[in-house]
């Protein structure tokens, strides 16, 4: 039997990091929705994440994106998460806006790109110096779209080279986390498309380099929660950027595509110590929402992953073992669907409670006035990217 008090004080140390890009407007390639009360710079982000934090309990940090989070300190804007209550999380960096990267940011073949690429990453480490960050997210939407384009073998040279130097950089307990993506913007090759080559590329820079999973990024039908098996396995799962995804890399809501999936990815994270006090994999979201408003849809999430991971850690891992062990298939099976099928909803609403917080924390936030005050407040707010 599992105890669900136990439970309970685990789901009570989970931490689950907000993206700061996703308070801003966001759409497709076809159009941009603006979006009344949308932050008009980096503070204005500090503070809704705040407000989903407020709400929830279990938002307490907040990833940056350099340069769209560009402050003029770095320090003053760390004091302003923490008197709001939160902390600045990983740093991700941006060398895919730049006409320059066109052809690629630190695969381009052209060297005065690739060290421009090069010193924009550095610059970030310079800001995870100041901001106390300890990590450093790398997506590279390098890659190439014909064949013959570039020679695909001198692209990872170059990008193990790009790779090397800034691990080089990295000091105390500063890591790189690189995300891979099966495709887009590149459509024929990606140079960092799929886990295997972010982990040969994390396995030679070292034990501060780990792999980023954006469940976003994969081709249909990928078996997610054996590539995080795997790779905590072998300590190189550094970080998640949870999303769902109907199609590609849709952005959308965590778990509103496919919760079971999300049930069966955190199962595996629990199992394998993921959320023990010494764990040091970054869970953050990874979401640009469209249509839906940006607090509580940042509030859904941070709940679907709450109630995943409940899930996750009601599954009678005992009964599990001897129903393996004894090669009881459809018993086996059985046990985990027990635990998938439970409604957690009771006991986050109490563990919310004893926090203090109210048991459904999207009603809280209607209730609470902030969606018009900042409506009222904040005129002229902008798109995700388009700087500080
Ligand atoms: C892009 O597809 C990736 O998912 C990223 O993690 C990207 O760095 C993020 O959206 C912030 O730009
Ligand atoms: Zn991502
Ligand atoms: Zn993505």
């Amino acid at each position: 039997m599992v105890d669900r008090d136990a439970v309970k004080k685990i789901l009570g140390t989970q931490s689950i990091e907000l993206p700061s890009w996703a308070f801003g407007n966001s759409g497709t390639r076809f159009k941009v929705f603006a979006q009344q009360g949308v932050p008009r710079d980096p503070y204005e982000k500090i503070a809704d994440a705040a407000r989903v934090h407020a709400h929830t309990g279990a938002a307490h940090k907040v990833a940056l994106h350099i340069p769209w989070d560009n402050v003029d300190s770095f320090t003053d804007l760390g004091k302003a998460a923490a008197d709001a209550g939160i902390e600045l999380g990983t740093v991700n960096a941006n060398v895919f806006q730049d006409d320059d990267y066109m052809l690629g940011s630190v695969t381009n073949p052209d060297p005065r790109i690739r060290a421009k690429a090069i010193d924009h990453l550095l610059a970030c480490v310079d800001v995870m110096d100041q901001t106390g960050s300890r990590d450093l997210k790398l997506w590279f939407s390098d890659g190439t779209n014909y064949p013959g384009q570039d020679n695909i073998r001198a692209r990872q040279d170059r990008l193990s080279e790009a790779l090397h130097k800034v691990y080089d950089r990295l000091t105390g307990d500063q890591r790189i986390v690189l995300e891979y993506k099966l495709f887009e913007p590149a459509f024929y090759t990606m140079d960092v498309p799929d886990w295997g080559t972010s982990f040969a590329h994390c396995l030679q820079l070292g034990e501060r380099a780990k792999v980023c999973v954006d469940t976003g990024h994969h081709a249909p039908g990928t078996n997610i929660e054996f590539i995080v098996a795997f790779l905590m396995r072998a300590g190189k799962l550094g970080a998640f950027d949870f999303n769902s995804r109907f199609y590609a890399d849709d952005d959308l809501i965590v778990g509103a595509a496919d919760p079971f999936q999300l049930f069966r990815i955190l199962f595996e994270v629990v199992t394998a110590g993921g959320l023990d006090a010494d764990s040091e994999i970054a869970f953050m979201l990874d979401q640009c929402h469209n249509i839906e408003p940006k607090i509580p849809g940042q509030i859904r999430s941070v709940m679907n992953v709450q109630e995943a991971t409940a899930k996750a850690l009601l599954v009678d891992t005992d009964a599990l073992t001897v129903a393996q062990n004894a090669g009881d298939v459809l018993g086996a099976n059985a046990v985990l669907m027990d635990a998938y099928n439970t409604d957690v909803r009771g006991l986050l609403g109490d563990l919310r409670e004893e926090q203090g917080l109210d048991r459904d924390p999207i009603a809280a936030y209607h209730r609470s006035g902030y969606a018009e005050k900042i409506a009222a407040e904040r005129i002229g707010g902008h798109q995700a990217g388009w700087g500080a």
